[in-house]
């Protein structure tokens, strides 16, 4: 399955210079008129796609400069970012920012949020103010701009699941802070196209991991794999047999994509692969493909983790004719492959392959 092509759009990603948003931006980079809110805490400059090795990219236009607070090139080095996007260093909290990064867009994919669940339940206010109260910004201002939304919600909606794999009808009963930002922000994002007719949708990402996916909140794949290199104990919660459904970000990526042109709005899609792996699994794969000597050890299970988490995919596959095309094992050999790239040479050189891979989709 090929993602349908979105061209000669003005797109706004907010975290667009995040995890999943960078790559988001990537693949829209060369056809269309890209925008990027973020506010750096967690997101990079060097993720931003490369400018492409010929000056000029047809079937776009740039972001004029009295349009935006900040050129890419005013706020960063030129080379290192696509003449389609314009990067604008702000907060999707500061309604003015917002503001201007939204004027005349046709799409928002709203992808920035304070990921981290343990983050929430130590400061629920804080991460209820970037997950809901700015998201709701968000959602006024694709209103304002009569724009499709596709949002980043999660699985973290259902809690401990009552059924297995996890349908869009199953019971939603969040067991953390972030799990219920998410779930309310899903029901506004499903109640705005129905109450003000906008096309909206909801993605409701399972384990997401690949390049990019860095630092101290980041997933277990990330966590393991820096282990393993480091030939240092990989360090299982619990038993490991707990497990999870973990998505590649290109496929990520993908259902966004399709999110962006469906007929089917007003809805919430699984984004998984419907494959579930145990944790105990998962640090072997990781140890087998770095080649490491690591051993794994057990510590005490993580309070209120949940068991088991799969994807029911079918209405993905049915209504959003989405489905997940990256093995878990070749997920995690390229994600070897490409960390072992920016560790031996510059990180341009792998965001350019990298940017190579999506423009050629
Ligand atoms: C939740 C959400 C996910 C996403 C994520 C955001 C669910 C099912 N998933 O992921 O959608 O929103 O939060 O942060 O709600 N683990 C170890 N050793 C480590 C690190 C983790 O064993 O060093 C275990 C951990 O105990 C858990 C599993 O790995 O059982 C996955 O942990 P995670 O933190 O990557 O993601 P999870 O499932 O909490």
């Amino acid at each position: 399955m090929t993602s349908p092509a979105i061209r000669d759009s003005t797109v706004l990603v907010t975290g667009g210079a995040g995890f999943i948003g960078s790559h988001l931006v990537g693949a829209l980079a060369p056809h269309n008129e890209v925008r990027v809110l973020d506010n750096f805490s967690t997101g990079s400059r060097e993720y931003l796609p490369p400018a492409p090795a010929s000056a000029s990219v047809s079937g776009s236009t740039s972001a004029s400069a009295s349009e935006s607070p900040a050129t890419s090139s005013e706020t960063a080095d030129s080379t290192t970012v696509h003449d389609n996007v314009t990067v604008i260093d702000g907060d999707i909290g500061d309604p003015m920012a917002l503001q201007r990064a939204a004027r005349g867009v046709d799409l928002i994919f709203h992808q920035a949020a304070l990921v981290s669940v343990s983050r929430s339940v130590d400061a629920p206010r804080r991460s209820n103010e970037t997950n809901l109260d700015a998201s709701l910004l968000v959602l006024e201002q694709a209103r304002q701009e009569d724009a499709r939304v596709v949002v980043a919600s999660s699985a973290a909606v259902y809690g401990h699941p009552d059924e297995l794999p996890i349908s869009e009808t199953a019971s939603t009963d969040p067991n953390s802070p972030y799990g219920i930002q998410k779930l309310a922000l899903d029901q506004y994002t499903r109640r705005y196209a129905e109450l003000y007719d906008l096309p909206t949708v909801s993605l409701r990402y399972f384990n997401a991991y690949g390049p990019r996916q860095q630092g101290p909140y980041s997933g277990v794949i990330s966590t393991f794999l820096d282990q393993a290199r480091a030939d240092n104990p990989i360090t299982i919660d619990g038993n490991g047999e707990q497990t999870r459904d973990f998505i590649h970000v290109s496929d990520i990526v993908r259902a966004n994509l399709q999110a962006a042109t469906t007929d089917a709005v007003g809805t919430a899609y699984n984004i998984g692969t419907g494959e579930r792996t145990s944790i105990r699994d998962l640090a072997e794969l990781v140890r087998d493909a770095v080649g490491s000597t690591a051993p794994i050890v057990h510590r005490e299970p993580r309070p209120g983790d949940i068991r088991h988490s799969g994807a029911d995919i079918s209405k993905a596959r049915r209504e959003l004719e989405f489905e997940a095309q990256v093995s878990l094992e070749s997920g995690i050999r390229s994600l070897v492959q490409e960390t072992d790239r920016s560790t031996t040479s510059s990180q341009q050189a792998a965001m350019a392959a990298q940017h190579e891979q999506y423009s050629q989709e």
